[in-house]
């Protein structure tokens, strides 16, 4: 059992940012104290960080990745140990991963299956959201044994992609009312799949190819739309609803209105959706915009959407940052979709730059540093049954830490990010902040920009209930 002392760093937390030393024994944190508190113990710590001028954090929580996942005729690109190594380098430390049941699949093989390519593979720690790819008696008995015997607590319904995943209104309302008697939390894909196949197919045939008609033909209105039916489905079967990746502006005012009304009603938006936008990704030239094809899809930024989310990210109407990290390379997978932007797999990869791309909403004033870490890790443990063994730094919880440095930067490249991605989504882009060092349960994963963790060290977590429903 190693002794680890953290001394001289300003600790943040949900409540404030205060000098405190930390100290880990074995893999788990032993105690805070007031700088200088730990001098006497000092000399039978195995390793001593001294983080003067530095913060330290919770290690971060990405509660929505897509390792390996079959879609758009392809694989996302990163592997369970790929993914993983890049989640470290950017100071996560634990991510919830969606094993699938496909249509016509029994859940507990699509499960199964999922255990098979995470198991051994995992630098960090990781649990499983369930997506139900077809309601049906047995799929609804499932997510009673999932919940009450798996640690899989939330379930992802998609009101998009028909053919795929895609559940009807009387599938959600039944799956909805499972969770409401067991306690678990319905994660929705809230866009209008059947009418964006529509638009998709009516624009196709007018001879319009290019990636930008991704979001022209999947307008705000089919998000703000499935995202208000949703939230009225919800409050009939008395479900806890979390909409992921929300991009449209329109679509989050109906989550703030719903918890307005005191609903269990819970937002989520991406960094994508925060700093990329229509006009100047999407719509690049050529076939460039490819990069920037994911579902919901990116906004006009003429239209104000990412300054209203930063503003929802302030009141709580948004509660958690993932990434929706799904990453296909150009060559090979996006490529599939020249001359037919439907072809295009959905997806952007970010788990590894989350944290610094949150950071620089510190940065620019945007969100305090206890928002930063409320939004990136200590909401996601508590919204996803983690809290406290993650998403806090108290006594007894997993020795998850980062320690950050705020007078470091990072250039963010393909040429040196970790993903296993020929391009990157944020290419170019400088941020201030950098991740110093990375323990994960008492583990130095990151240090002196080296990776001196091990795939396989990463544990599976069962997770309990949500600690969040109000
Ligand atoms: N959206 C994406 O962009 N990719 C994977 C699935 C999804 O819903
Ligand atoms: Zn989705
Ligand atoms: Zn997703």
């Amino acid at each position: 059992m190693s002794k680890i002392l953290i001394k001289n760093g300003r600790v943040i937390s949900t409540t404030g940012v205060v000098e405190h030393d930390l100290l880990i024994d074995g893999e788990s944190i032993a105690a805070l104290g007031a700088p200088g508190y730990f001098d006497a113990v000092e000399p039978t710590c195995d390793r001593v960080f001294d983080a003067a001028g530095k913060y330290v954090l919770p290690g971060g929580i990405d509660v929505h990745t897509h390792m390996e996942l079959p879609f758009g005729g392809t694989h996302a690109s990163d592997t369970f140990s790929t993914g993983s190594v890049a989640a470290a380098w950017g100071g996560t430390t634990s991510i919830i991963d969606f094993a699938v049941q496909r249509t016509g699949e029994r859940v507990h093989d699509g499960l199964a299956a999922w255990h098979a390519k995470a198991d051994g593979q995992c630098a960090i720690d990781y649990g499983f959201h369930m997506i139900i790819g077809g309601v049906d008696e047995d799929s609804l008995a499932a997510m009673r044994d999932l919940t009450n015997n798996e640690g899989i607590t939330s379930f992802k319904l998609f009101m998009a992609y028909p053919g795929v995943f895609y559940s009807d209104d009387g599938q959600i309302l039944r799956a909805m009312q499972t969770a409401s008697e067991l306690g678990s939390m319905i994660m929705m894909h809230a866009e209008n799949g059947p009418a964006i196949d529509v638009l998709v197919a009516q624009a196709l045939a007018r001879g319009e190819t290019d990636p930008k008609y991704h979001s022209l033909t999947r307008p705000v209105e089919m998000e703000e739309e499935a995202t208000f039916r949703a939230i009225m489905l919800a409050k009939v079967a008395k479900a806890p609803l979390y909409i992921v990746h929300m991009s449209a502006k329109e679509a989050v005012e109906a989550v703030a209105g719903a918890r307005g009304r005191g609903a269990n009603v819970f937002g989520e938006t991406c960094p994508q959706y925060l700093y990329l936008s229509l006009e100047e990704h999407l719509a690049k030239a050529g076939f460039d915009g490819a990069a920037y094809v994911c579902s919901t899809p990116l906004r006009a930024h003429s239209e104000g959407h990412q300054e209203a989310l930063w503003n929802y990210l302030r009141t709580n109407d948004l509660s958690v940052v993932s990434t929706d990290h799904c990453p296909f390379c150009m060559k090979g997978q996006k490529d599939l979709g020249l001359g037919d932007f439907s072809k295009i797999p959905n997806g952007i990869g970010s788990v590894e730059h989350r944290m610094d791309l949150l950071y620089q909403g510190v940065v620019t004033g945007e969100i305090t540093l206890e928002r930063w870490v409320e939004i990136c890790s200590t909401t996601p443990a508590r919204m996803f049954g983690l809290y406290p063994q993650k998403g806090v730094l108290l006594p007894g919880s997993d020795a998850d830490v980062v320690i950050y440095d705020p007078h470091r930067s990072t250039d963010i490249s393909a040429a040196s990010h970790h993903m296993n991605m020929d391009h990157s989504a944020y290419e170019g882009i400088h941020v201030d902040g950098h991740v110093d060092t990375v323990i994960s349960r008492g583990s130095v994963l990151i240090e002196n920009d080296t990776f001196t963790g091990r795939v396989g060290h990463g544990k599976y977590l069962k997770r309990g209930l949500s600690q969040y429903l109000l």
